[in-house]
């Protein structure tokens, strides 16, 4: 079988969740560097597979799709019986769990995303390319942060992952900003303060399939 491509730098928050994704299921991939300081994303040749001129894009045989979460989401169900089981749920937890999944999901990208994005871009990747910090757009995220963190520790407190016993996509969605809060920053606090929102990052941020992607930053 053709090894499937990802488009893009490991370093990217959208790229290492996808990568994060096929090490999971063990899915044979080819890393196509793309050099986002030279503006490769922005050429006429990425635009025909990226119209918006990000990454990550990944193919698989004749598919080429963006959009890293829908590309998780793909591929949890073309290689389902490859790899972890159960990243979207399973048959025996049935319609109910897969839900469940997918609001954690659709939370990681609705309410823990703009936050984190914004305080990953403004205290990691700023300060790198020699780009002023917006004082109040960092006061505003932290304070988004902290009220959605507030309800991922009451939740943390019901179940072991998000969407309950079981390591999901959901949890893997959250591994690439809240990776550079903790690791790149000194906001780690927000995370560790949290008695069950740090138990849940020590779980999922030790996963050697993250560990292995980690390692090609
Ligand atoms: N929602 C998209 C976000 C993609 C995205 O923002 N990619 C960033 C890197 S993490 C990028 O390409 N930035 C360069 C740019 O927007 O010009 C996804 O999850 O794939």
């Amino acid at each position: 079988m053709a090894k499937v491509k990802v488009y893009g730098p490991a370093f990217s928050t959208a790229v290492s969740r996808v990568l994060a994704c096929l090490i999971e299921k063990e899915v044979e991939f080819q890393l196509i560097p793309i050099n986002l300081s030279k503006a490769q994303h922005k050429s006429s040749g990425f635009l025909k597979l990226q119209p918006f001129g990000q990454v990550p894009v990944f193919q698989d045989e004749s598919i080429t799709l963006f959009e890293s979460r829908a590309i998780c989401r793909y591929i949890c169900d073309k290689y389902a019986t490859k790899g972890k089981m159960g990243l979207m749920g399973n048959t025996e937890g049935g319609l109910i769990h897969r839900a469940s999944i997918d609001q954690w999901l659709e939370t990681e990208s609705q309410s823990f995303n703009p936050p984190t994005s914004t305080l990953v871009a403004q205290l990691v990747f700023y300060p790198q390319m020699k780009l002023k910090q917006d004082a109040a757009a960092i006061r505003d995220a932290e304070r988004k942060l902290k009220k959605v963190l507030d309800v991922y520790d009451h939740r943390l407190s019901e179940s072991r992952f998000l969407a309950g016993e079981e390591f999901s996509l959901a949890d893997l969605s959250h591994l690439p900003n809240a990776q550079y809060l903790l690791n790149s920053t000194d906001r780690s606090h927000l995370f560790t303060s949290k008695k069950n929102v740090g138990r849940w990052w020590e779980e999922i941020s030790g996963r050697a399939s993250w560990k292995k992607v980690l390692e090609m930053h």
